[in-house]
């Protein structure tokens, strides 16, 4: 089967304290060979736009303040059954129910400030990717 692709983030939070290079090792180890990868800032509007499907949730005020707080590494990434692997290798998004091992678990410091993104679907990885990157930009 061809590989498919899933879209993450490395927040803010896991960027100041200094996890991006681990996070990416265990990112390749798990078996995702990285397409596009970028160093970059959300703009306050970025995140609301990215967040968009959240605007009614009580945290989005939050979530947009703090994505757009600091830097963050965005990444495409490709492996079967890219979007649940990655999702596993992450783990919940509350840091105290993620599993041993998890990304989370490691790196994440509570249920907003929880160190990575990664997308909950094929259709909203190729519109995470495609607000990230262009064509030129991926290999
Ligand atoms: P996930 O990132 O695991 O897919 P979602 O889609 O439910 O989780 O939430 C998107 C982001 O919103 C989370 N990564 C987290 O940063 C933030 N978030 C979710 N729930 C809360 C909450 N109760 N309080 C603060 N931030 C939250």
């Amino acid at each position: 089967m061809a590989n498919n692709i899933t879209f993450t983030m490395i927040k803010p939070d896991a960027v100041k304290n200094n996890h991006i290079g681990e996070i990416l090792a265990m990112i390749n180890k798990a078996g995702f060979r990285i397409n596009a990868l970028k160093y970059t800032k959300l703009s306050i509007t970025d995140a609301e736009r990215f967040y968009e499907v959240h605007k009614e949730r009580p945290f989005f005020g939050e979530l947009v303040e703090f994505m757009s707080s600091g830097p963050i590494v965005a990444a495409i990434l490709e492996k079967n059954n890219a979007v649940d692997d990655f999702r596993k290798l992450i783990g919940a998004t509350n840091p105290k129910d993620a599993a041993e091992g998890t990304i989370r678990k490691l790196y994440a410091t509570s249920m907003g400030e929880n160190a990575v993104h990664g997308s909950d679907s094929d259709e909203n990885a190729i519109i995470e990717a495609d607000f990230h990157f262009s064509k030129t930009e991926r290999f």
